[in-house]
């Protein structure tokens, strides 16, 4: 009997939970727990850490998971590295769901830094009105920059001092569009953007709106995870499942 687990997080998670949902498919969305309120998924949802691989290993026996999608975003690189050395224990068949990189298009401004210490270096020292478009976990790494002003956005309202002196907060889970985003940068006044390469369409509005702006994008590459067997279509990720299904009877 299958049981399928969806690390979720993402569009592409709902989007698929919305499918094996409507298809009467067995399966658990599983949640970080790291916003307030997220999005409510259209099937047994669970919320928090399992506990590190350990955890994962239990909760996998407890709840007879036979599949594992890992449909996290690209840059929760410690979940994906724990499903991965979890399921080297469960042999649990395990698919990573993961939306291609963004490029950049004609009359793109892009400029690809590996890490956040190459993000500062790109923003150089002139003062400039930045739109960190990184959410809330890695903020206090530009306290070393006060120079500049930076627009934050947030999924829900910081619980701490943001160690940031010249900053804007906007609360605001996306998915986002365009026009939304062209009028958040011309509201601000925004220099330059600085975003993880997420990929996806959640959260690619901005990129459109810097374009049309003529406005310079910084761009974190991806943190690099070998090992896995990724796929960047639900069309696929559903025949991996029905394949595999039909070969464990
Ligand atoms: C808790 C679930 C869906 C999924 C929607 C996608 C799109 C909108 C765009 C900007 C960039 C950012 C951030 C972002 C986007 C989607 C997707 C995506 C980026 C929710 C969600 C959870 C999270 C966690 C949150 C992080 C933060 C990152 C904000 C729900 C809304 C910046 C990533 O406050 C915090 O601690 C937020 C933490 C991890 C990155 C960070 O380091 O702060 N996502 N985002 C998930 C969980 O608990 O397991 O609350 O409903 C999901 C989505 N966020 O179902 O429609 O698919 O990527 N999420 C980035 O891309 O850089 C915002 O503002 O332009
Ligand atoms: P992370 O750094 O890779 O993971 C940190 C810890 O959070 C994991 O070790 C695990 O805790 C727990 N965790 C992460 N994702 C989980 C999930 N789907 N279900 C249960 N536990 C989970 O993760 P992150 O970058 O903080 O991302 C957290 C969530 O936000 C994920 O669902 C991700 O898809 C979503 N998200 C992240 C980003 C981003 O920019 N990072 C963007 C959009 C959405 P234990 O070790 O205790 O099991």
């Amino acid at each position: 009997m299958q049981k399928i687990l969806i690390l979720g997080g993402t569009t592409e998670a709902s989007h698929l939970a919305r499918h094996l949902a409507d298809c009467g498919t067995n399966a658990i969305f599983s949640y970080a727990g790291r916003t307030n309120a997220p999005r409510s998924q259209p099937l047994p949802t669970r919320v928090g850490g399992f506990g590190g691989v350990a955890g994962l290993v239990a909760y996998i026996h407890a709840e007879k998971i036979t599949h594992i999608v890992d449909a996290t975003h690209p840059f929760a690189a410690q979940m994906s590295q724990n499903a991965l050395l979890a399921v080297a224990q469960t042999r649990t068949p395990l698919i990573s769901f993961e939306r291609a990189p963004w490029a950049a298009k004609t009359g793109d401004n892009w400029q690809h830094v590996a890490d956040y210490p190459g993000v500062l270096k790109a923003l150089g020292e002139t003062a400039q009105r930045v739109f960190l478009a990184i959410g809330k976990q890695n903020i206090d790494l530009f306290a070393t920059a006060p120079q500049h002003h930076y627009l934050l956005r947030l999924v829900d309202p910081p619980e701490s001092i943001i160690p940031l002196p010249s900053h804007t907060v906007e609360i605001a889970a996306g998915p986002f569009d365009l026009a939304g985003d062209l009028a958040l940068l011309k509201r601000h006044h925004i220099d330059v953007i600085v975003t993880k390469n997420a990929g996806g369409i959640g959260a690619r509005a901005k990129l459109d709106a810097a374009r049309d702006l003529g406005l310079r994008v910084i761009v974190m590459d991806r943190p690099p995870l070998m090992g896995r067997q990724i796929m960047q279509s639900q069309q696929d990720v559903l025949a991996w499942l029905h394949q595999d299904a039909a070969q464990s009877f």
